[in-house]
């Protein structure tokens, strides 16, 4: 199915595969066959009948809810663009160890669900609260651990309550599908996509950082710097634009050419978003449709192409807090958060 929808896939078992460049700008949303996978393990195959997703630690009441409990809750729906922390990784140089992305680990959805904290204030938080750790229902074996591991990452509740967190049960209109994590995924907007746990079983309200094997082990950028490692954990998407038209070795006819893409941030809304062809000044596209607090946004640049030739077009965003893209992104290790200003080369006929 993922390969009839056009995603190129990269494995089969992981099921990991991601959408073509030039589909990145389809519209609002990515349709859901499109958007990308990324799965560590075999995809766990939950009953939505006997499934219950349990919260319990430090919590006045613990809470085994049915899908049923949580569709009576109330339902809220918001656009989220979800980056996986590797995408753009096979541009690294030197080459670097893990999945080889592209630059298509990238989509976005209008995810519905109950918000997490509506959950937890069910629940109720007992004194000391300060950590959550959420389990997906999918394990294996992993390098350096003899006993398989579960998919499990932490937040704090401040990182929580700063990002809105939602746990999801349609994607676009649709019942989630397995590969996405029926029945229920968290999704937190602006993080890097590893933080949005799938076929997400329990939530564990604690004391204690979350110690589990895919936030300790993995997920942290490993900087060289003068002679000394530097490390700091992988969180908030890194400002990013892409470039989805024209696409890479495309000839385009002479005369007025529309150049068009996607740029999103996980650190606030995109301000502004510039264009530079053959190396002249940068111009300011127009951003297209709404403007989504955690959704990427919509750009486009009308110019006229007078000569024939080579066309090298590249693009930079930039954030509401200022942030904006390097020429290079700083190389590290595992090959995390890739915002290297994007460049395609196309031809003028
Ligand atoms: N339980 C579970 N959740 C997971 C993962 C996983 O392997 N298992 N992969 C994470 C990573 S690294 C990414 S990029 C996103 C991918 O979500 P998608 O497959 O819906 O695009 O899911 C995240 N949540
Ligand atoms: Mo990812």
């Amino acid at each position: 199915d993922a390969v009839e929808a056009g995603l190129l896939i990269h494995s089969v078992n992981p099921l990991n595969g991601e959408t073509s460049v030039p589909d990145l700008a389809g519209g609002a949303v990515m349709p859901n066959g499109r958007f990308y996978l990324r799965n560590h393990f075999d995809i766990p195959n939950l009953g939505g009948d006997n499934y219950r997703l349990s919260i319990g630690g430090l919590v006045e009441r613990p809470l085994k809810l049915s899908m049923r409990e949580l569709h009576n809750l109330h339902a809220e729906s918001q656009v989220v663009t979800l980056e996986c922390a590797g995408n753009g990784r096979s541009l690294f140089d030197p080459a670097v160890p893990g999945e080889a992305w592209g630059l298509g680990a990238v989509s976005t959805a209008e995810w519905t669900g109950v918000r997490l904290m509506e959950v937890l204030e069910r629940a109720g938080l007992r004194a000391g609260a300060t950590e959550l750790t959420f389990r997906g229902a999918d394990s294996g074996v992993v390098d350096g651990h003899d006993a398989p591991v579960r998919f499990e990452r932490g937040l704090s509740l401040d990182q929580i309550r700063e990002t809105d967190a939602l746990l999801a049960y349609e994607m676009n209109g649709e019942t989630l599908s397995p590969p996405h994590g029926y029945p229920l995924r968290l999704i937190v907007p602006g993080w890097y996509a590893v933080a949005s746990v799938k076929w997400l079983t329990e939530i564990v309200v604690t004391d204690q950082p979350c110690e589990a094997y895919y936030q300790a082990e993995k997920y942290w950028y490993h900087w060289v710097r003068n002679g000394h490692d530097e490390r700091a954990q992988v969180k908030l998407m890194n400002v990013r634009a892409l470039i989805s038209s024209p696409e890479e070795g495309e000839n385009l006819p002479r005369g007025d050419t529309a150049i068009r893409g996607v740029a999103w941030s996980g650190a606030g809304n995109i301000s502004r978003v510039d264009v530079s062809l053959n190396g002249s000044p940068w111009r300011e596209a127009r951003l297209v449709g709404e403007r989504r607090r955690s959704a990427w946004q919509r750009w486009e640049l009308i110019t006229r192409l007078e000569e024939t030739g080579p066309l090298t077009v590249r693009v930079r965003a930039t954030d509401m807090t200022g942030r904006t893209q390097p020429e290079h992104a700083e190389w590290n290790r595992l090959g995390y958060g890739n915002n290297s200003i994007h460049s395609v080369a196309a031809r003028v006929i």
